[in-house]
């Protein structure tokens, strides 16, 4: 069974994770809510296949019966802990795991913490904490890798727009990458809303993203824009503002997407799409693999059963996986040339469903003319919980240049009058010329993709395999 290693990083990283391994327990039929065994709780049902799968986030002692385990305490007494690393430079987040409800699942090896943030800036994240706990990090690591039998992935979750997340973040991945090369590194990463109050947000995003293309093996990139307007389709949170209720109306919607990525990896299902297939067939070039994701129904993401009305038809659900309204970041994947897609499904669907509705996708969608294929399939017998049937699309898409150009723009928008830049250059090992190699990076990137519109992809030379 492949597992996989969570690694949060920063204050965005933490609270999608709270919500991650709270969603996480539930899919497993842990009744969260009671702490004993309640007669009267609204027990999510266990199905066949399940629990086999525990181990893939959860580290379960020898001899544990894992169809055992109802309660969030029933956890406890058998000494399971979440394979998860919280990492903040401040504590008010991470304390959550430490006091929560889920605190017996993380030992103190799970969660580091320090005083007093990062200040939303890259280079402190990334230079001066990032130094000052690399060894200690990677210590912590290798414990977590090593309880591990079937290690397939670290899942890092952060954001990009403040300094701890953007910045240690990136430090953690360039620490994967040099230590676990051969292990996937799936980043999950908040893009910022562009009406937000963090000022050079452009200048971490631009900085965190370089890093992405050099050290990731896939990015799922996500944006708050289009999360709050699903949540708003969904009807979902009426709080506009940054309240913790919006935050975890958004961060749900994030840990579906994450759930439902890695089932084929932890369920039973007759056409199972294994993680590094996603890579392997929806990343044709290195560095182009940034995946647009979106997920139907749209009421899959609220761990509660579906409200009347909400549709239950194979083709609506699927047909959702490609509708412009569900994508977890702002665009049209289907608006740009489509490197690979894959369409991957959860629960009570026939072959035959999903044949036909991806002869409907093929029909919309504009793939190469290397690949006239570039469809994966899969199909996973475990629906979430409440639900008989959901998907997740994923979109390796040119339309992706925009978000490179708009980040591109911001970050110009500062350093044409070199804005804020002192809080850079005056963080020990940072160096202005990575302001520039990010932009390039930038460019490049978005130009990579651009040029796929025209048939003609100009691979840069530093993306290349050599
Ligand atoms: N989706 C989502 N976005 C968040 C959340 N918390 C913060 N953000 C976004 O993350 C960005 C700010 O980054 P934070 O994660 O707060 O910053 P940090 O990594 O803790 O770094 P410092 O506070 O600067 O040390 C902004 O774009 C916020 O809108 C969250 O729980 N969910
Ligand atoms: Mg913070």
């Amino acid at each position: 069974m492949s597992e996989f290693i969570t690694i949060q990083v920063g204050q965005c990283g933490n609270q999608i994770g709270n919500c991650f391994w709270k969603c996480a327990v539930q899919e497993y039929g842990i009744d969260l809510f009671h702490y004993n065994r309640h007669s009267n709780s609204q027990q999510i049902p266990k199905l066949p296949g399940m629990f086999e799968s525990f181990s893939s986030f959860f580290c379960c002692p020898e001899n544990i019966s894992c169809k055992s385990l109802s309660t969030i305490s029933d956890l406890e007494s058998a000494n399971i802990k979440a394979r998860a690393l919280c990492i903040d430079m401040e504590d008010s987040v991470v304390a959550r795991f430490r006091k929560g409800s889920l605190r017996g699942l993380f030992n103190n090896d799970c969660l580091l913490t320090n005083y007093p943030g990062s200040g939303n800036n890259w280079a402190e994240g990334f230079f001066s904490h990032g130094s000052h706990h690399y060894e200690d990090i990677s210590e912590r690591i290798r414990k977590a890798v090593e309880c591990c039998d079937g290690l397939h992935g670290f899942l890092l979750l952060y954001s990009l727009g403040g300094g701890t997340g953007s910045g240690l973040g990136s430090r953690v991945l360039s620490l994967l990458e040099d230590q676990y090369p051969h292990i996937d590194r799936l980043v999950t990463c908040v893009y910022p809303a562009g009406n937000e109050d963090v000022i050079t947000a452009p200048y971490n995003v631009a900085l965190a993203t370089n890093e992405l293309i050099r050290n990731a093996s896939c990015v799922f990139p996500v944006n708050n824009q289009a999360l709050t307007e699903i949540c708003g389709r969904a009807k979902l949170g009426e709080a506009k503002d940054k309240t913790s209720r919006y935050f975890r109306d958004v961060n749900n919607i994030i840990v579906n997407m994450l759930l439902h990525l890695t089932s084929g990896a932890r369920f039973p299902g007759s056409l199972n799409v294994d993680m590094n297939e996603i890579a392997t067939n929806l990343v044709p070039f290195p560095g182009m693999h940034f995946l647009t994701s979106s997920v139907s129904p749209l009421s899959s993401i609220t761990m509660k059963p579906p409200l009347p009305g909400c549709t239950t038809r194979v083709d609506d659900i699927l047909s959702g996986t490609w509708a412009r309204t569900n994508q977890l970041i702002k665009g049209d994947p289907l608006s740009g040339m489509v490197l690979g897609a894959a369409l991957i499904v959860r629960g009570d669907a026939s072959l035959c469903d999903i044949r036909r509705n991806v002869e409907k996708l093929k029909k919309k969608v504009r793939f190469p003319s290397w690949n006239q294929d570039a469809v994966k399939v899969g199909m996973c017998s475990v629906a979430p919980p409440w639900h008989k049937l959901s998907a997740l699309g994923l979109f390796n898409s040119s339309s992706l240049a925009t978000l490179f150009e708009e980040t591109s723009f911001q970050f110009n928008k500062l350093f044409r009058r070199r804005a804020h830049i002192h809080h850079y250059t005056k963080v020990d090992g940072f160096e202005i010329a990575s302001f520039f190699e990010s932009l390039e990076q930038l460019q490049d990137i978005a130009e990579a993709y651009k040029g796929l519109e025209t048939h003609q992809p100009v691979i840069p030379h530093r993306f290349k395999v050599l």
